[in-house]
């Protein structure tokens, strides 16, 4: 397995949309297994793709406190989604450091197919359900930041561009 390196915002890839991936093979599968080795390393709940430079529909996710329940999801498409919404504070692998309140759908259920290749069904809530949106938003070109005001995303910006800097500058 390999590690992958992650996009961090305002790279503008990370607003690419992805394409569906047009078949499981063997180089999706190789994927899946880097793209989970790259956010238990990072210590994710969930990576999209889009944030490592692939623009297929492909992420994965695990909520699950033990880190031991990894869910793939390839093509996932939102089939049924609550009129209730709900606001939790999010944030993400390629904005480090940036938490800030979002409001989504309280529930989703969400069809994808697995790593193996076959069709199911999810019905999720709570932190499964924001991070099944949230990633599905990586897979529109969207990171959580654009729900901010105009305000807060430029400070965001400013405050990324100067640590992509200041860590460059050490190497
Ligand atoms: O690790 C992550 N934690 C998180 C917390 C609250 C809401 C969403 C997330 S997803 C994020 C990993 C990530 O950036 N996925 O795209
Ligand atoms: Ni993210």
């Amino acid at each position: 397995m390999a590690h992958l390196s992650i996009l961090r915002y305002p790279d503008p890839r990370l607003h690419t949309v992805a394409k569906p991936v047009a078949a499981v093979d063997e180089r999706i599968r190789r994927l899946v297994d880097d793209m989970l080795e790259t956010m238990y390393a990072a210590d994710g709940v969930g990576l999209a793709a889009t944030q490592v430079d692939v623009h297929e529909r492909l992420v994965v996710i695990d909520t699950s406190p033990e880190r031991d329940k990894p869910l793939v999801l390839i093509n996932p498409e939102i089939i049924a989604r609550s009129t209730e919404l709900a606001v939790a504070e999010e944030g993400c692998l390629s904005v480090p450091q940036v938490y800030d309140k979002v409001e989504r759908h309280a529930r989703v259920t969400v069809r994808a197919l697995g790593r193996d290749g076959q069709s199911f069904e999810l019905a999720a809530e709570g932190l499964t359900a924001v991070c099944v949106q949230h990633e599905m938003d990586h897979l529109l070109g969207k990171v959580f930041v654009e729900y901010l005001s105009a305000l807060k995303r430029e400070r965001i910006r400013t405050k990324m561009l100067k640590k992509t800097r200041e860590e460059q500058r050490k190497t």
